[in-house]
């Protein structure tokens, strides 16, 4: 009978301490990783405005490229704009690599780090964008054959 208590005792002993190691800690580190969410959200995002036959605002990219600035290895949302009407890419390309002119998709495709994809004449399109690990300077062309060198700019990974 006394053993039987005991042994009741300690159960009770174990559940109370389960009970409280759940409860306590979970509020804690729930605030936290909201906060850090949103603040990544704010600036995880990528748009690019695409023309015939450039990117951005101006039609010099040769002269004067569009930058994107962006956090090394960040999960990033890329929104694009084709407000051309061609087809159009955003690429990367790798780094320390000499670029032919005209750069030709199906043969010189080994040179791209990542591409967007192609969109037609007037779409817009949002996908994941996994920005660069490697921080540095990479040239951004569209990749359509004849685009590039008119069609260029740069992306700055931090
Ligand atoms: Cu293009």
């Amino acid at each position: 009978m006394r053993s039987l208590s005991i042994i009741l005792a300690a159960t009770m002993l174990v559940l109370a301490a389960c009970g409280g190691g759940s409860s306590t800690p979970t509020p804690t580190p729930a605030p936290a990783a909201d906060a850090a969410s949103a603040q990544e959200v704010i600036a995880a995002t990528l748009d690019v405005v695409m023309h015939d036959i450039y990117f951005g605002d101006t039609s010099d990219n040769i002269s004067n490229p569009p930058v994107w600035t962006v956090k090394a290895g960040d999960a990033m949302t890329i929104n694009l704009d084709n407000q051309g009407g061609l087809e159009h890419n955003w690429a990367i390309v790798k780094q320390g690599v000499e670029m032919p002119i005209p750069f030709m998709p199906d043969e010189n495709e080994d040179l791209i780090l990542w591409a967007a994809g192609i969109l037609q004449a007037g779409e817009k399109k949002s996908e994941p964008f996994p920005a660069p690990t490697v921080a540095g300077e990479y040239l951004v062309i569209c990749t359509v054959a004849g685009h590039y060198p008119a069609m260029q700019g740069k992306l700055v990974v931090q």
